[in-house]
């Protein structure tokens, strides 16, 4: 049987997705991705599901991916491997996934935080991409998502010399949305998601779909996007709870509708 290399758990709206290789640091083995993948769509496509929290345990977020898995990878193995159609699934969750960060995030770990929609970082996180050590660079996303979150000089410091960020460095550059204590770690995280599953899912779906299009596209497509997307809210019965509720000053009862 296959081993459980992602742990799930479904709890008022909110999924919790555990990472489970703790014997490796969590390094992240293609079947790890595999299950990772799986599991996200997963939730994406369970109506009990409204926001993903994704954790690795107190000690590491994640160290990378599995170096002993790619030791005698040669070019023929990587390019034609199923790999990046895994981060690729990952990407199209259309759900917000908040990574929980404790310990490392380094190569493949910071780059699968970075995938993710928000980072709550512990004290004790460390982002990183090493990978220039391996005599390797990034290859989920590192070189671009990295640069876009803390700008190139920082990126360019971290990716060619391998140091790693503090969490309060990562703070301060951008990186995350906020640093707490590590023993508070996850329940501030599933706080955030908990807060995120009680909007109207349809907006946001939306949102979060319009939020990335201001890393993807130019000023003026992205403008467009949003202007298409608040306009589309306005067909929702969650749009006119939404508002009813506020001039009655009640707590709206959001049905994704
Ligand atoms: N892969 C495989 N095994 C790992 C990894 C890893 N990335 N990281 C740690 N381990 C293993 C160690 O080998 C060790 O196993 P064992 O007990 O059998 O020797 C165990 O985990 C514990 O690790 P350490 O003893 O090294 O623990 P320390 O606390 O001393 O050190 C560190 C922790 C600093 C995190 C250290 O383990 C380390 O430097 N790890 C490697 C970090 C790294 O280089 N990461 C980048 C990898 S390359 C990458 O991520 C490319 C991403 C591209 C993704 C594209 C996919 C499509």
């Amino acid at each position: 049987m296959a081993e459980d290399h992602v742990l799930l758990k479904v709890d008022n709206g909110v999924a919790l997705v555990t990472l489970n290789r703790p014997q490796v640091l969590n390094a992240l083995s293609q079947a790890l991705m595999e299950q990772l993948a799986a599991t996200l769509e997963g939730c994406d496509r369970d109506a009990a599901v409204r926001c993903l929290v994704l954790w690795g345990g107190p000690r590491v977020f994640a160290a990378g991916a599995d170096v002993r898995e790619m030791a005698d990878a040669t070019v023929a193995d990587v390019v034609t491997s199923y790999r990046f159609e895994q981060w690729m699934r990952i990407r199209r969750v259309a759900k917000p996934i908040i990574a929980a960060v404790s310990g490392y995030a380094l190569g493949g770990g910071c780059e699968l935080a970075m995938l993710c929609d928000i980072i709550v970082a512990s004290e004790t996180a460390q982002f990183g991409q090493p990978e220039i050590r391996l005599g390797l660079m990034p290859g989920a996303g590192g070189t671009q998502r990295l640069t876009r979150a803390v700008g190139k000089s920082r990126a360019m410091e971290m990716v060619l010399t391998g140091r790693a960020l503090t969490a309060q460095e990562a703070l301060a550059a951008g990186l995350v949305a906020r640093v707490v204590p590590a023993e508070v770690c996850l329940d501030e995280a599933m706080r955030v998601a908990a807060e995120i599953a009680r909007q109207a899912p349809v907006a946001v779906r939306l949102a979060k779909e319009a939020v990335l299009q201001a890393y993807e596209t130019s000023l003026e497509a992205g403008l467009a996007h949003e202007r298409r997307s608040f306009h589309a809210l306005f067909g929702t019965e969650d749009k006119r709870e939404g508002v009813r509720a506020f001039l009655e000053k009640r707590r709206p009862e959001f049905h994704g509708r």
